[in-house]
């Protein structure tokens, strides 16, 4: 799947907006007729947006189960003889897209795009009804993991549920990125498989794998930064050499362009469709991660697509924010946790030279109370799941030079024994679909505990020290710290970035001597962590937890969400953000 992108033989239609919206009253199925029929009492949303936060009805913002959106699309009389894809950049978590009642499309999962041709639907001589159903239930099947449970009891009301859930953010739904009607050539590129290799002495070899919806030539051209065309080629799978690449670099992104060109047998053009890349070298060895041979040290955050009244959905607002937040602190990369972002997030990144660690949804796959792994919640179809969810990331993220890693999970039950054959079949399945990229899968295990770090290249570290065991004691994290990481690369033998450690801070807050949830216990917490890493040669990175604070489901532990924010939810700098601002920018190690 291409994203859409208007080009000299495509254009885009934007379908974001108002559309019309309620809340489907089915327990299992829906029971509207949300297909064909206007809906009951619709009101107002936003696309895209999570509907939660748009309501003043708590009842919607914590719905579990089906709801309806619902727009009429005009179609152009220049649709005609063309082509009519209709994309969606997500819906949480499942959806069925239906054309004037007829269902066009299903799609699972909440987090990466989905596209369906609709052009035997529609009528460009008169308008369409488009209607998406929106279910945002999660079960042990889907990405990220959850369970209904019905509690049974004097306070809970006949059928009650709830939707439980073993990670840490809110469940947010509904349609979340941009939707589109592409209008294509009737021949036209399907999906284009772009990568660029780069070797010692600079020369670069960009490879290409595309299909097409007819038969037809396909001409590669590739430009650089500046449009000039570098290097050609052609057939529907090639590849091309460049002498001498100007590299991306952390800080310092460059891009190449390649054109897939579709022509008729005469040489005339049929459909025209750039894909960007750039070339960088990335190795990695038993204490250094390096990039084009220099060793890289991530400085930055795991982060969160959230914000207020958007909820998980893409907001260019926040996004321009949030890069320009990035480059003030002087970090240098992020991780996207605990699922793939907006594809608009990686573009800029390539083009800002941010490193990235793209991860997967895989979220959620543990419970406090029993084994998942053990007893056959996370199972076979789970894992189908999770294969097909990272055949789909990396079709989608391959080309982009700033995803440097794979990050397969995020705190799995890697302690259990079961954990080990279903992580052994997902490094299979990855490595096979991209042997050019490092794996890691996020663990929060000691040395001792965990039973499928030796499977993945990098090892990344979950570290709340003082926080969630022996809470304020910061004189705990320097010597815990060392131990324990030490422990770990003796066991793995592999670099480490720490992928999270924080603490909750609340904006505002002060306390002296300092205590937890001040500003001042935040920076405290982080000097301590810092004294531990710049000890240990094989700590390659450190990523705060958390860019921003978040929202959270509701708990004692949470305060309108998770406050581990170094900004606050509306990208203000608590005091933690100006230390980090100094450190960073002081920063020895590249
Ligand atoms: C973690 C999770 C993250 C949570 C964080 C916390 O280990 O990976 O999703 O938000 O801890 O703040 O508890």
């Amino acid at each position: 799947m291409l994203f859409p992108q208007n080009t000299p033989t495509r254009s885009l239609v934007s379908l974001d907006g108002t559309w019309d919206f309620c809340i489907d009253p089915g327990r299992d199925e829906p029971t509207l007729d949300g297909a064909s029929a206007d809906l009951p009492g619709a009101e107002k949303m936003a696309v895209p947006a999570s509907y939660n936060d748009l309501s003043q009805d708590a009842a919607v913002r914590d719905h579990i189960g089906w709801a309806w959106y619902q727009r009429w699309v005009t179609p152009s009389r220049l649709w005609a003889g063309q082509r009519l894809v209709l994309h969606f950049g997500s819906v949480a978590h499942h959806a069925r897209v239906f054309i004037d009642g007829a269902e066009v499309a299903r799609h699972k999962g909440g987090f990466l795009p989905f596209q369906v041709d609709i052009s035997e639907f529609v009528d460009v001589a008169a308008p369409f009804r488009l209607a998406v159903a929106v279910d945002n239930r999660l079960d042990w099947s889907c990405l990220p993991c959850g369970e209904i449970k019905e509690p049974k009891g004097p306070q809970y009301p006949d059928g009650y549920r709830q939707q439980v859930i073993h990670f840490d953010f809110f469940n947010y739904a509904g349609i979340h990125r941009s939707v589109h009607v592409q209008v294509l050539p009737p021949v036209h590129v399907v999906a284009a498989q772009v990568d660029a290799q780069v070797d010692e002495q600079g020369r670069g070899q960009l490879a290409w794998v595309a299909s097409l919806s007819d038969q037809a030539g396909l001409r590669v051209e590739c430009c650089d930064a500046e449009g000039r065309i570098v290097a050609s080629g052609s057939g529907i799978q090639g590849s091309c050499t460049l002498d001498e690449v100007h590299l991306w670099q952390p800080g310092a992104g460059y891009c190449y362009t390649l054109w897939l060109i579709a022509e008729d047998a005469d040489g005339n053009e049929l459909d025209r469709y750039p894909v960007r890349t750039g070339f960088r070298r990335i190795e990695v060895s038993k204490e250094q991660f390096l990039i084009n041979g220099t060793p890289f040290y991530f400085r930055g955050f795991g982060k969160h697509e959230d914000s207020t009244l958007s909820g998980r959905a893409h907001n260019p607002v926040t996004l321009i924010k949030d890069l320009k937040l990035l480059g003030w602190i002087n970090a240098n990369s992020f991780r996207t946790s605990h699922y793939p972002y907006a594809e608009e997030v990686l573009d800029l990144c390539d083009e800002l030279g941010i490193v990235v660690i793209d991860e997967s949804p895989a979220v959620g796959l543990w419970d406090h109370s029993a084994p998942v792994f053990d007893c056959g919640k996370v199972g076979d179809d789970t894992l189908a799941h999770h294969n097909d969810v990272m055949s789909d990331l990396i079709a989608r993220d391959r080309h982009h030079p700033c995803v440097v890693m794979w990050s397969v999970a995020n705190e799995p039950a890697s302690w259990e024994e079961g954990a080990r054959p279903y992580f052994e079949a997902v490094v299979a399945h990855t490595r096979e679909l991209d042997a050019t990229r490092p794996l890691c899968c996020v663990v929060n295990t000691s040395a001792q505990g965990d039973r499928i770090q030796d499977l993945f290249d990098v090892t990344c570290l979950n570290r709340y020290p003082a926080w969630y065991s022996d809470p304020g004691r910061l004189e705990t994290i320097e010597p815990g710290l060392l131990h324990d990481l030490r422990e770990v690369h003796e066991r793995f033998g592999k670099p480490i970035i720490i992928t999270e450690y924080g603490a909750d801070t609340v904006a505002g807050l002060h306390n002296d001597p300092v205590t937890m949830f001040s500003e001042e216990f935040q920076v405290e917490y982080l000097k301590a962590c810092h004294r531990a890493f710049d000890a240990l040669p094989f700590v390659i990175g450190e990523h705060v937890w958390n860019f921003a604070d978040f929202m959270t489901k509701q708990g004692i532990t949470r305060i309108i969400g998770n406050r581990k924010g170094v900004f606050t939810r509306d990208r203000q700098p608590k005091a933690s953000a100006h230390y980090l601002r100094q450190r960073w920018q002081e920063a020895s190690r590249p």
